[in-house]
């Protein structure tokens, strides 16, 4: 197959955990590669790498580095994923490492990846901020601060301080930005804190739909609130959240829904945190719908997931519905052991797709908002 050379290419390094078998290493894979395939690269070669190597200064050690410069060179590799979070200087110390196979090699770790797919797909100013603002966090002054030192030099700046060396000034500046972004976040959390307020004082509920990528937040939320967002299957296309007024029949009343980021596993607590401001929606909400994808051979691991970061958010569990989609192709799945396992969310079946158990799904939303 012809590959237009607009595609990176990428290269992937997984890690296997101690007793980790063989079909959780390979779904691992395949999580990133989907995430690769999301951000717009093709994987073109993988290696393993013991977890538990961990070297201080490269993580994956010197033999490791060896192996994948030469693959780079092979396959002429554009990025370079490390599927696990790693610190920024060992970041820096791999591509220094990889330069000789090609100069203008990009490494990331799984948290870059993500916050690049975020990029590619933001479209508030508030999704911007947030993620230019984890981005700065992840580079940390050194990462950030050498594109600084370039800018200052291509524009003649020596903004230097007395007796300041070049890491106190990275530092600085790297602070000052930060604190920047951070104010600017601030004031528009602020504002959408006055929003959901005014919501609130018009009387109106509102339900808002969370749980892992891809399990299928935004066809439902288009198929109820007949609107026609982005619905891709492709790990979490966006960070934004869309909220919608729609009639909600058996209520007699309108409603307002949201659809927001969907979430992931290992998606680390500050990055979490620098995203409270798109969750607000979220966890205010009077009623939320945790959408589960039935198919998925992970369920109760990616359920577990969203229950963590639940936890994380400090959301009551009992403004939590579960509802499992996509059963119009899931016969072999046994509704009565979800059921008996999940008895504490009052769990609702249903197919965004097909239409299957939305009236049903519509009732059980009225009676919960009734009881309010
Ligand atoms: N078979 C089947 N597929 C569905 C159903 N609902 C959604 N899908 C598919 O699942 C994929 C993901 O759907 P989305 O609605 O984008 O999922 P999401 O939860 O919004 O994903 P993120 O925004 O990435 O978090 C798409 O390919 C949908 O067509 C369903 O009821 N049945
Ligand atoms: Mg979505």
């Amino acid at each position: 197959m012809y590959i237009p050379s607009t595609i990176p290419r990428v290269m992937l390094i997984g890690l296997s955990y101690p007793g980790e078998n063989n079909d959780d290493l390979v779904s691992e894979f395949e999580e990133v590669e989907s995430l690769v395939t999301t951000y717009g690269g093709k994987v073109f070669a993988a290696v393993v790498q013991n977890s538990t190597r961990g070297d201080r200064r490269t993580f994956i050690g010197h033999g490791k580095v060896e192996e994948v410069t030469e693959i780079i060179k092979k396959e002429e590799i554009d990025i370079v994923v490390i599927n696990t979070s790693i610190k920024p200087g060992q970041i820096h110390e791999l591509k220094l490492a990889f330069e000789k196979a090609n100069p203008q090699i990009i490494v990331w770790d799984r948290i870059s990846l993500i916050l690049e797919i975020f990029s590619k797909h933001a479209k508030t100013k508030d999704a911007k901020l947030q993620i230019k603002f984890a981005k700065l966090r992840q580079m940390g002054p050194r990462i950030y601060g050498m594109g600084m030192e370039m800018s200052n030099q291509a524009a003649g700046i020596g903004a230097k301080g007395v007796g300041e060396s070049n890491t106190e000034l990275m530092l600085r500046h790297w602070r000052n930005e930060k604190k920047k972004i951070q104010d600017e976040i601030d004031i528009l959390s602020k504002r959408k804190q006055e929003q959901i307020d005014h919501r609130k004082k018009d009387g109106l509920k509102t339900i808002s739909l969370v749980g892992y990528t891809n399990a299928g937040k935004t066809t439902l939320f288009n198929k109820i609130s007949g609107q026609n967002d982005l619905v891709e299957d492709a790990l979490f296309a966006t960070l934004d959240s869309t909220v919608n007024k729609f009639y909600l029949k058996p209520l007699q009343k309108e409603v307002y829904i949201s659809d927001t980021i969907g979430f992931i596993k290992d998606l680390p607590p500050q990055l979490i945190s620098t995203f409270k401001s798109t969750l607000l929606e979220s966890i205010h909400a009077d009623l939320i719908l945790h959408v589960i994808d039935t198919l998925d051979p992970k369920i109760d691991e990616k359920i577990y997931t969203v229950e963590q970061i639940f936890a994380d958010l400090k959301i009551k569990r009992r403004n939590v519905l579960y509802v499992f989609n996509k059963i119009e192709k899931s016969n072999n799945i046994d509704q009565e052991q979800l059921k008996n396992a999940y008895s504490q969310f009052s769990p609702v079946f249903i197919s965004a797709k097909s239409g299957d158990g939305i009236d049903n799904l519509l009732n059980i939303i009225s009676e919960r908002l009734k009881a309010l």
